[in-house]
């Protein structure tokens, strides 16, 4: 997520550069491998893809906590989701613009709202659903990528104590066990949890109390008819990130009971962060909190999904502004692309388990601006791949233009415009140059 952006990491500024430089020396033989044929991951092909969510593209999310909290009185989302890009219906068009981009991977989340709508209750119709589009991708030489969670869950989660209580725990992995049973055969790579460390570097960062949240709060619970509401970001986020991370732990054990060959990891949001003087005790802090307990948690998953969109200097009470001169996306964000570059290798320094890049992108309008930071983006990692780390794939955020969360549908991450009413797909240039990209690069990386 470009506005919780957050990433950590020791507080020596040059210690990125010294890492890299033991990578490449210290484990050359074993580095080599993985870089020229993922070795990791014996027989699969690089993955080259796009990323999407479902509350983001498919439009009526009734059952859902977001939709509740979209429509109270003082909601703090610019607009609500509503049909969002319609892909509860238009999944097919969706499969076939990454196709015809020539890319092999996509990676989209189930809806737990709408597979389990009260609990213990689950649609057949809705899993169904999902294993459709699964068996769709294949058929299109596409590997599908399944995100169990992707920020939102069932309006009853929510109403029941939400990720701030360890029941969810139980209930998470009977829907990711449920969920896996029901793709298994079709879909061998799962994301458990997206950004589960988002919301803790928010709370590191935050100093004073969010004043409307108690409000907001009153309002969804009177909303669904409870005397609570427990957003994935709302609360007390370190009790959210133990019990997410039990849920992760939990949740990937039920998916590997369900599907033996299943390939599990969750997705961090790691920013480029690097410390300003006087800033490094916050750096460190941020590194302590949001950071070091995921990596220790990935040392136990097949891979780890970094996600990249922005860098930033920490100074000693936040993040400085950016320089004038940076390279800005629409909300204002420095997007220097050299970005994935350095969290890749942080997060492999850290968690040294393989490395999928499950989002990286840029909120612009300028499509110009879009291609040279994906190419240079991509360049970077490139270079971490021919240093040695072990990269499973790079999935672009987003294929379409979609709800992005409180900001609504202004900021532009997508490869494809969306048109507001009738929903028609219109590839961007960007799109094509991608790839063109990646053809190139088959063509001159064995790995690629
Ligand atoms: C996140 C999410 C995506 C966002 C994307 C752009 O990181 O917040 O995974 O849902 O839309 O990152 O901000």
């Amino acid at each position: 997520m470009s506005d919780e952006a957050t990433t950590g990491g020791p507080p020596n500024p040059n210690r990125r550069l010294a890492l890299l430089a033991g990578i490449g020396v210290a484990s050359a033989p074993a580095f080599a491998r993985a870089a020229v044929g993922v070795g990791v991951v014996p027989g699969r092909e690089f993955l080259w893809g796009v990323a999407t969510a479902a509350h983001q593209i498919e439009g009526g999310n009734t059952n859902s906590d977001y939709w509740v909290m979209e429509h109270v009185l003082e909601t703090y989302f610019k607009e609500p989701s509503g049909d969002a890009c319609d892909s509860l219906n238009r999944w097919r068009e969706d499969i076939a613009l990454i196709k015809l981009a020539g890319l092999n991977c996509y990676r989209f989340s189930v809806e737990w709202a709408r597979i389990e709508p009260e609990p213990g209750q689950f649609s057949e119709a809705a899993l169904a659903y999902y294993r459709r589009i699964c068996i769709e991708c294949r058929e299109a030489g596409i590997t599908p990528v399944v995100t169990l969670h992707h920020f939102t869950s069932p309006r009853w989660v929510a109403g029941m104590g939400g990720w701030e209580d360890f029941a969810v725990v139980d209930r998470f992995a009977r829907f990711a066990e449920r969920t896996a049973r029901a793709l298994a055969g079709v879909v061998d790579w799962f994301c458990t949890m997206n950004e589960p460390n988002a919301q803790v570097t928010s709370k590191v960062l935050q100093r004073k109390p969010w004043a409307i949240e108690p409000k907001l709060r009153a309002a969804a619970a009177r909303a669904i008819g409870s005397d609570r509401f427990h957003m994935y970001f709302l609360g007390d986020s370190f009790k959210v990130r133990d019990v997410c991370l039990a849920a992760h732990a939990k949740g990937r054990d039920a998916i590997k009971a369900a599907v033996p060959s299943a390939r599990v990891g969750m997705t961090l949001a790691l920013q480029e962060l690097t410390p300003a003087p006087g800033g490094e005790a916050l750096y460190r802090r941020v590194f302590a909190e949001a950071r070091a307990p995921f990596y220790a948690a990935a040392t136990k998953d097949d891979f780890l999904g970094v996600q990249t969109y922005n860098k930033f200097e920490m100074g000693p009470e936040d993040y400085l502004p950016a320089p004038a001169n940076a390279m800005k996306d629409m909300s204002g964000y420095p997007t220097q692309p050299g970005a994935l570059a350095a969290t890749v290798l942080e997060a492999y320094t850290h968690s040294k388990v393989p490395i999928f890049v499950t989002e990286h992108g840029n909120n612009t309008n300028d499509d110009t601006q879009r291609i040279q930071h994906l190419r240079t983006a991509i360049d970077g990692l490139v270079g971490q791949i021919a240093a040695g780390i072990p990269v499973l794939g790079y999935l672009h955020w987003s294929l379409l233009d979609n709800f992005e969360w409180s900001s609504g549908y202004i900021p532009r991450f997508g490869l494809v415009a969306v048109d507001r009413k009738t929903f028609e797909r219109t590839p961007k240039p960007s799109l094509k140059a991608y790839g063109g990209l990646v053809r190139t690069l088959r063509h001159t990386h064995r790995w690629a």
